[in-house]
């Protein structure tokens, strides 16, 4: 089956996102997420300029030889920008071979663990009291597990906390706009949110956070130490991960259950973390990662020690890459959880899917491929918008994790 054109889709409906489309000549078609927040157009450079041209007539069911192609043939391994590219051509080939087997993507990577994959959501509030509130909507709605973020007293605007509750965009302006960060007045609040939500939610629902890669190791330690007693599902990015050694005092003055990676983009990244059993939870996805290919690889070896998946899934990911995700969640055995923040109703419209919610879970559905399609003539009424997402200062100015 060879490959005839393929071609990237750009497109904005409320957020930017980037689809790559590889069509056959067997009247076949995939699709892959391409999209990397705030910086699409150098990945859609990437793939238009670079990558197409050395994919036409090429055998699409060489999924594997393809993936070695790009990724040894660049020279220039890895990166965000390289990796998101080899994702959205090996998603797409993933979807090809599924159509043409005519079974759901699941099926291909060894059939389903589960009935369904447990998704978490995202509680936001600007005070404790919203947060709850917004959690408790989440409790009815059937989720089992939710993520918490409250705005941090003293500080205008926090990481997590939006007006919008339903769609959370952090890219919020053309060039990247600017918030002020302390870490003290965060480190004292956040495990009231927590004291509060186990009062008032109880203890049977999951319950997560997110410290943004903005602590470090010792301040990191501190925070999984003094959420303790309120069993976290998991804490994440507690401090950033370019140094897997930080994670060993994190380790060492904490069991609070740590979770990393959504900034990864190869297995080497996750290596050390995984091998030397710092984390909990591996949260590459589909379109960082280099795609079902690349996502395996990873949990694979994290299965060896005792990793689960935990899947980034935050908005600013296209519904490709999430239905990508669900039918590797479901066919994985070390799965954990799924992130899953909706999208909004003008993005589903351009993604038509297949994977549907129920009772605290989702499933990819049983479409042959990965089951997201793209409206092309709607996406084609959303050009590209810029947008940059937003940078954090210190008090006195000093630049730091946002
Ligand atoms: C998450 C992430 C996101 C990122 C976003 C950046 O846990 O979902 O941290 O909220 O900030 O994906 O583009
Ligand atoms: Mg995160």
């Amino acid at each position: 089956m060879k490959i005839t054109s393929a071609r990237v889709i750009v497109t904005s409906p409320g957020r930017n996102f980037v689809t790559l489309k590889i069509e056959t000549d067997q009247g076949l078609y995939g699709l892959g997420d391409a999209t990397l927040n705030g910086r699409e157009l150098s990945v859609a450079s990437y793939l238009t300029d670079h990558v197409i041209p050395t994919l036409i007539g090429r055998d699409a069911q060489r999924i594997e030889d393809i993936w070695q192609y790009l990724y040894k043939g660049a020279y220039w391994r890895r990166g965000p920008v390289t990796m998101s590219a080899v994702s959205a051509v090996d998603t797409a080939l993933w979807d090809i071979k599924a159509k043409q087997a005519g079974l759901p993507l699941y099926q291909l990577l060894g059939g389903a663990c589960r009935d369904g994959v447990m998704v978490y959501g995202h509680a936001n509030g600007e005070t404790i009291d919203e947060t709850l509130a917004e959690a408790q909507g989440y409790l009815d709605r059937g989720y089992l597990a939710i993520r918490l973020q409250t705005g941090v007293p003293g500080l205008k605007s926090t990481y997590g906390v939006s007006g919008d509750k339903m769609f959370y965009e952090p890219a919020d302006g053309a060039n990247p706009t600017e918030h002020v960060w302390a870490t003290a007045p965060y480190q004292r609040s956040a495990p009231d949110l927590f004291a509060a939500a186990r009062q008032n939610l109880g203890w049977d629902v999951h319950l997560l956070h997110d410290a943004h890669h903005r602590l470090t190791p010792i301040e990191a330690a501190r925070l999984g130490k003094d959420l303790e007693p309120y069993r976290l599902f998991w804490l994440e990015d507690a401090t950033p991960a370019e140094n897997p050694e930080a994670f060993r005092l994190i380790r060492r003055h904490t069991t609070t259950p740590l979770a990393v990676g959504e900034v990864f983009n190869s297995i080497h990244d996750a290596r050390t973390l995984i091998q030397e059993q710092l984390i909990d939870y591996i949260r590459s996805t589909v379109v960082h990662a280099g795609g079902i290919t690349g996502l395996r690889r990873i949990a694979s070896l994290a299965d060896l020690y005792g990793v689960k998946t935990g899947c980034h899934g935050a908005t600013d990911l296209s519904p490709i890459c999430m239905g990508a995700a669900l039918h590797f969640d479901l066919s994985v055995p070390n799965f954990g959880v799924q992130e899953y923040m909706r999208h909004s109703e003008a993005t589903d419209a351009v993604f038509p899917h297949a994977y549907r919610f129920d009772a605290g879970r989702l499933h990819p559905g049983e479409a042959p491929g990965h089951g997201v399609d793209i409206d092309e003539d709607l996406a084609a009424q959303y050009p590209y918008e810029r947008r940059s997402l937003p940078v954090n200062r210190l008090e006195d100015g000093t630049i730091h994790d946002w």
